[in-house]
């Protein structure tokens, strides 16, 4: 309802006000918003909001504080509604709720995150330790204990985004800080509403970003920070070069040899979140072990061995020898040890072994390989230190059953580079599902609101979206073949035999000038077409980490890493392994009550102040806005729970009756007899009565009975006067 408040006299706040509705006026109203420093917008309860890339001061405690426990109509759309809304219904219905955020690289996924973490942490500030039975001493020991404990907790969740983001999160061409790992986290709440403990998962993390980054873009956050942040002293003692960012080849394959104005701070960060979290110094230390040996990993070089004949194998340069005894002081590994598995495999057969050296190509990616599986795992290791921290400042008393999750997704959003490989095939098959997933929430939560309110209407009838979107990476086969244009060539066969409108080749189509490359294969996901480079497909698939370097590496790796240390004859592949920890998340999900972030990037260029409509067009269209507005609308354009229709119309009665309802009255009732029937609005094809809301079906009942209540002000002014007047 446009109007609620003065604040928000700009465009429509709700898209299911419109009478008629289409993709352009979609975008309009988010432009006409934007200007106006709008950035948030509804479709019922959906959240619509505009990344702003400046602070508009919107997350004050003001802000905190004017959300709490508000109804939708009563305030400006905000993502602090949400927020609250999902806690509102966790503690009223006793049910799981999530906040799933979606959008595109760099629409503003994460800080949405982070925004909604915020409010519950300091929403919980409020709430914490309400009374318990017992002494008053007791009660006030007792109080004092839970409320550290929800502060331990709200402080562990906050605190640890920005070591996460350190190691987790690296500067694109799409977004400066954009998140290269998938994050779901449920915080869980005691009965009484105050945040109990949480647990975090991740998905699957770039670690290809790790020895290699496409132009523009910079690795992981955490080299940079720890070179800008570390003493002189520390730096010298982890053995890393004094020179520039050019001194490490690992961190300037995108051409951006810059460290960034905020590294150092964010170092400082980086080492405080470590404290919070509670590591040892002992664990401090082996993190920054660990990740110096990784940018020393990639100084590593080679050349021909004078020794071999044939000529074709290699041995570590001569000028990195220095650095081979530093690496492995650093990774706690005898150095001998660490050159063979550099340069060499060892072969077993029945009766022998023999180790067979590397030729220059072997010997790279045998160096790259080890520190990818180096970086991920301690990438784990970093993860389930915060989740360790967080179980133990979980506060479950007897109550354990009684306690509930609110889940926030956030994960790595849909994206296009120039080139796209499996990391990208995996990213946009994860935003696929959760599309198709949130098609079928949307219409089994309206068939089940029609349900609890006992409303007949059916929400399947309803023109919502076509049908779910089949995932496309689900038209691929899984063979085992031996090569990446083997595995192409497969696809293409069977996509011949049984053509899909969502799979494309160079092959199948070679006038296509998209696909320049035998390499090259198109998809049609939901969100627009990606061509993918097959190259190195199998390879990531496979993850194959040499034996050697699991007997010579990881032993020092105390933590995290025997369960997939274990070696296994054909361990299951990366595919596989994140397909089916999509597939468990998504059970999750749909256990819960959703609530829905869907976030917009106004403009490519990261800049402030500038909306290109026609890129926002493409993400409203594919995030089926518009679909989302219909489902909603096509039932009913508005529902109020009675309680809030008479607040907002009671003036439209007889100021007679006034105040109103009637002492006694039942608010559906009072909203029917005395204000529908009134304005004669009170027919089946105009509004429905449900347990606890009015449903008006079109959004002109909803102008009319605004119209009304303008007509009635002077009236109802009137009356103020004489009150008073009669008063004084
Ligand atoms: V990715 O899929 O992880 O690459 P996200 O997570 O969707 O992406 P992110 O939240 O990181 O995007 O936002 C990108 C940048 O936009 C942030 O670093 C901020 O500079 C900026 N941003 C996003 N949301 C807001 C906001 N509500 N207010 C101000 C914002 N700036
Ligand atoms: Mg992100």
């Amino acid at each position: 309802m446009e109007g609620q408040s003065n604040e928000d006299r700009v465009g429509i706040s709700d898209f299911i006000l419109y009478d008629s509705l289409t993709n352009e006026d979609i975008v309009e109203n988010l432009q006409e918003r934007f200007a106006k420093n709008k950035i948030y917008t509804y479709i019922g309860e959906i959240l619509v909001s505009v990344n702003p890339y400046r602070d508009l001061q919107l997350y004050t405690e003001k802000y905190i504080a004017d959300y709490r426990n508000r109804e939708r109509y009563e305030r400006p759309p905000h993502i602090y509604w949400v927020a609250d809304t999902a806690h509102k219904t966790l503690a009223r219905f006793g049910q799981d709720t999530c906040i799933l955020i979606s959008g595109e690289s760099g629409s503003g996924k994460t800080e949405a995150s982070k925004v909604i973490l915020q409010y519950l942490a300091h929403n919980a500030a409020f709430g914490a330790g309400a009374a318990p039975a017992g002494s008053r001493q007791s009660r006030s020991i007792d109080r004092q204990r839970v409320r550290a404990q929800v502060d331990r907790v709200a402080e562990i969740l906050i605190q640890s985004t920005s070591l996460l983001e350190a190691y987790g999160n690296a500067q694109t061409t799409r977004n400066d800080n954009s998140s290269r790992f998938g994050k779901y986290m449920d915080i869980m709440f005691d009965f009484k509403g105050d945040p109990a403990g949480g647990s975090m998962r991740n998905y699957l993390l770039e670690k290809s970003r790790v020895v290699h980054q496409q132009s523009g873009e910079r690795n992981f956050h955490i080299f940079y920070q720890m070179l800008a942040g570390l003493p002189e002293t520390e730096r010298k003692r982890l053995g890393l070069p004094q020179g520039s960012l050019r001194d490490f080849a690992y961190l300037v394959q995108g051409g951006c040899a810059a460290l960034g104005k905020e590294d150092a701070a964010n170092f400082r960060k980086v080492t405080q979140a470590m404290d919070s979290v509670q590591f040892s110094s002992d664990e401090k230390d082996s993190c920054l072990r660990v990740t110096a040996a990784v940018m020393l990993l990639g100084n590593m070089e080679y050349e021909a061995d004078p020794e071999d004949r044939s000529n074709s194998s290699v041995r570590v340069k001569s000028s990195c020898r220095q650095a081979v005894a530093q690496l492995a002081g650093l990774l706690r590994v005898p150095p001998d040890g660490l050159v063979k598995a550099l340069t060499s495999r060892r072969i077993v057969t029945a009766s022998d072994s023999v180790d067979k050296a590397y030729d220059l190509p072997q010997a790279t990616y045998a160096r790259d390989a080890l520190a990818k599986a180096i970086y991920d795992r301690l990438f784990n290791f970093v993860f389930e230190k915060v989740n360790s921290a967080l179980a133990a400042a979980g506060h479950f008393g007897s109550d354990g059953d009684k306690r509930r999750a609110i889940g926030i997704l956030d994960i790595y959003g849909f994206e296009i580079f120039e080139i796209n490989s499996f990391e990208q095939f995996c990213i946009n098959y994860c935003n696929e599902r959760l599309q198709q997933l949130f098609i079928e929430l949307i219409l089994k939560q309206e068939q089940e609101e029609y349900e609890r309110e006992g409303i007949h209407q059916s929400a399947s009838s309803l023109t919502g979206p076509s049908g779910p979107v089949r995932p496309a990476g689900r038209d691929l086969p899984a063979p085992r073949p031996a090569h990446d244009r083997e595995f192409l060539a497969r696809c293409e066969r069977e996509f011949q035999q049984r053509p899909s409108p969502h799979f494309d080749s160079r092959k199948l189509s070679p006038a296509d000038k998209a696909m320049q490359h035998e390499r090259d294969f198109r998809i049609t996901h939901y969100a627009g077409a990606v061509v993918y480079s097959v190259e190195n497909f199998l390879d990531k698939n496979k993850d194959t980490l040499y034996q050697d370097f699991k007997a010579a590496a990881v032993q020092q790796w105390p933590e995290g890493a025997e369960a997939s240390n274990r070696v296994q004859k054909r361990p299951p592949s990366a595919g596989l392994l994140f397909k089916q920890s999509i597939q468990a998340l998504v059970q999750r999900l749909a256990g819960m009550r959703p609530h829905y972030v869907r976030c917009l990037k106004p403009n490519g260029s990261k800049q402030p102040g500038s909306f290109d409509s026609r890129l926002v067009e493409h993400q409203a269209r594919y995030l089926n806005l518009l679909e989302s507005a219909r489902v909603r609308r096509a039932g009913f354009a508005l529902r109020l729970p009675y309680p809030y229709f008479l607040q907002r119309y009671k003036l439209c009665d007889s100021p007679a009756v006034w105040p109103h309802p009637p002492p006694g009255m039942p608010p559906r009732d009072a909203a029917r007899s005395s204000i529908l029937a009134r304005l004669q609005l009170d027919s089946e094809d105009r509004v429905r009565y449900g347990v606890s809301k009015l449903f008006v079906r079109h959004a002109r009942t909803v102008f009319a009975l605004e119209q009304a209540r303008v007509r009635a002000l002077p009236a109802v002014v009137t009356v103020i006067q004489k009150h008073y007047r009669g008063r004084l």
